[in-house]
Formats: C-alpha cells, sequence, structure tokens
C-alpha cells in the first residue's frame, strides 16, 4: 500500500493538527476539504480549475458510479483518473450511504444489501466484497469501508446490532483490500452513543486501517449532539492516523471539526448550494439570486481573491443565475469552492503558529450565520 499520514504540527491550545497524507496521485496537507465529484465531475468545474483553486483531493461516489456509467466501463477506460482526466488523489465512499439515502432499500442481509436503483429501479445487490471489488476497478486512493449509515434517530438496540454488522462488514473489506496501493479507511458509526462510539472505534483498530472516518453524522440531529459525539470520539482516535468526518462541510462545521481534532472533510453543500444561487461570504452566507442583490456591482465577497470575486459583480452573477445561464452556476460553485479550500488552508497556516483560536473567534466576529 502506498499511503501515509504524516503528523506535522500538533496546536498548543486545541486538538486541531496539520498533517500531509502522501498516495501515489500526489500529497495531501491536512486539515483538507474534498470537493465532491459525485459522477466523476465536480459539477462544472473542469480538473485544471479544480487544481487552480487548489484542490488537493476529490471525492466519488462508488454507488452512483457503479450504476451509470458501470466501474467496468471506468476500469476500461484506465481508471477513475484517467477517465475524468484528473491525476490527483481521488477518495470514493463505499456505497454503504448512498445506498440508504438514495435508494429504494429491499433488505439489509449479513451478506449485503439489495436496493433499487433510484434512476430506473432496477434491483442490485452491493456487499462488502462487491463494493470492494467496484471500488478496485474505479482505482481511488482511498476507499471507503462499506458500512450501514442508520437513520436519525435510530434505537440504542438496532444501532448495536448494526454496528456490530458494520466491524464484520469492515473485516470483509480488509480481507478484500489486501495487495493493493489503495487505502482502505475503517468508518465509526455508533449514533450518538458513547459506548457505542468508542466499542467501534476499538473493533476498527483490531482490525487496523490507514485511516479512520465518522460517519452516521449530519443525519438530522442537532448540531450540539454532532459535536459532542466528535468531543467523545476523536479522543479514543488514534493520534497517528487520519480522521476524516464524513459527509460535514458548512464553514462552520469545518472549523468546529478541525478544532476536535478532524483532518479530512467533505461535503456536497458548496457545489449544491451554488446551483441555487447561495454563496459564502466572509460575512456569511448570501443568496445572490434574491432581487436585493439586481444592482450590487461589488464581488461577491470583497475579502475573497479568486478569480471570481477579481471579475465579476453580484448583480452578473444574479442575472445569470436567474436566467438559469450556465456560467452563472460555474462562478457561484467557483467561488464556493475556492472560499472553502481558502479557509482550510488559513486554518492550517494558523493551527502551525498555535494561533488557531485566535483565528477562531476572528472568523466567528465576522461571519455570521
Ligand atoms: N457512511 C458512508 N458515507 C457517508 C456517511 C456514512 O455514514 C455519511 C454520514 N454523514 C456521509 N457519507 N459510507
Ligand atoms: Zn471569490
Amino acid at each position: 500500500m502506498s499511503f501515509n499520514f504524516e503528523l506535522l504540527h500538533q496546536e498548543k491550545e486545541t486538538a486541531a493538527r496539520v498533517g500531509k497524507i502522501t498516495t501515489v496521485h500526489g500529497e495531501i496537507e491536512t486539515p483538507i476539504f474534498m470537493p465532491v465529484g459525485t459522477q466523476a465531475t465536480v459539477k462544472s468545474m473542469t480538473p485544471e480549475e479544480l487544481w487552480e483553486i487548489g484542490s488537493q483531493i476529490i471525492l466519488a461516489n462508488t454507488y452512483h458510479l457503479y450504476l451509470r456509467p458501470g466501474s467496468k466501463l471506468i476500469a476500461e477506460a484506465g481508471g477513475l483518473h484517467e477517465f475524468m482526466h484528473w491525476d490527483g488523489p481521488i477518495l470514493t465512499d463505499s456505497g454503504g450511504f448512498q445506498v440508504f439515502s438514495l435508494s429504494d432499500l429491499n433488505e439489509i442481509t449479513e451478506e449485503g444489501v439489495y436496493f433499487r436503483s433510484h434512476l430506473d429501479g432496477s434491483k442490485h445487490f452491493i456487499s462488502p466484497e462487491i463494493s470492494m471489488e467496484i471500488q478496485r476497478d474505479l482505482g481511488s486512493d482511498i476507499v471507503m469501508a462499506f458500512d450501514e449509515c442508520p437513520p436519525h434517530p435510530a434505537d440504542y438496540d438496532y444501532l448495536a446490532k448494526s454496528l456490530e454488522m458494520t466491524i464484520r462488514w469492515a473485516e470483509r473489506c480488509k480481507k478484500e483490500m489486501q495487495d493493493t496501493e489503495q487505502a482502505l479507511f475503517g468508518i465509526v458509526q455508533g449514533g450518538v452513543y458513547r459506548d457505542l462510539r468508542k466499542a467501534s472505534v476499538e473493533a476498527l483498530l483490531d482490525i487496523g486501517f490507514p485511516g479512520y472516518a465518522i460517519g452516521g453524522l449530519s443525519v438530522g440531529e442537532k448540531k450540539e449532539e454532532m459535536l459532542e459525539v466528535l468531543d467523545f470520539t476523536v479522543p479514543v482516535m488514534p493520534e497517528d492516523k487520519p480522521r476524516y468526518l464524513m459527509g460535514v462541510g458548512t464553514p462552520e462545521d469545518l472549523l468546529e471539526g478541525v478544532k476536535r481534532g478532524i483532518d479530512m472533510f467533505d461535503c456536497v453543500l458548496p457545489t449544491r448550494i451554488a446551483r441555487h444561487g447561495a454563496v459564502f461570504t466572509s460575512h456569511g452566507r448570501i443568496t445572490v439570486r434574491n432581487a436585493e442583490y439586481a444592482r450590487d456591482f461589488t464581488p461577491l465577497d470583497d475579502e475573497c481573491d479568486c478569480y471570481v470575486c477579481q471579475n465579476y459583480t453580484r448583480g452578473y452573477i444574479r442575472h445569470l443565475i436567474k436566467r438559469n445561464e450556465i456560467l452563472g452556476a460555474r462562478l457561484t460553485t467557483y467561488h464556493n469552492l475556492y472560499f472553502l479550500i481558502n479557509l482550510m488552508e488559513e486554518m492550517r497556516d494558523a493551527i502551525q503558529r498555535d494561533r488557531f483560536m485566535e483565528f477562531y473567534r476572528k472568523f466567528y466576529q465576522k461571519y455570521k450565520i
């Protein structure tokens, strides 16, 4: 396996830390935000543009690519990197979350999950072994274990049973992923329960993975509940392995996660809200699509130095979005990704200087939720 994580600096006051991941396709500075490219594309962004804004790794989805165009087709193309013309690191999610959130779920068994496609209703089955085979065909640098992401709220007994199965699935994933260049991450589940989360971490540690993700959060629980789970879960996770908080990515969540020792994040939020005309600014989120911005000839964010903020106004971008012009969504997507990637860079810098809380306070003084 060609994967390494180096812890470069532990911040003095908080659990925040800076590190470096090395993969065959390049290095990743942590903490990092990973843009989501579900269908082998970060919607509307070329790989050159992703490089330009400083993306160091992107995420793609097993579930979607398995359904369309099919993982064998992508293998034929030479793998996902070749297929989509992105030669930086790629992380693929296992399908363990998308099957539960998108498909018409038929049955969860010890063997795997039976479901119907959200596209055409066709019947499918994904097991830990099949998820690993798909991700091998895709050729991603980081592969995620096949897990069950239980709904919220779920009762304790259900979560405990689900967790036990997810652990047996993680063992099966690991068996399938011996002798490969790809790095397989385990996923911690256990809902909002401290003892289940701890048991989950311990069981995954026994199996042994090069990185550990926290799943089952941002699924409808309260913000304070999510932070509380991080408060008791991160400290029992190993220090010398990357920690990935799955599917989380508002600017506030990134700050709170990093403060608690999270190294990796992904979220569709910046790209999704962009297409609806919403953007992050250093003063908070705004909906530039709204009428109040029609005659606003200032940049999306007066403190942003991205290509979009250097060259276009709110009024123009509002016009494009209102008229459903493709360029509108491209510009808002570009800016939103730049905003989060730049935020992570600023956090890494503050951590290196042992000034994380100073940065955190300054951020919240301006950024209104
Ligand atoms: N499991 C997997 N992918 C995920 C999640 C999970 O629990 C989440 C939860 N927010 C997002 N993506 N495999
Ligand atoms: Zn900008």
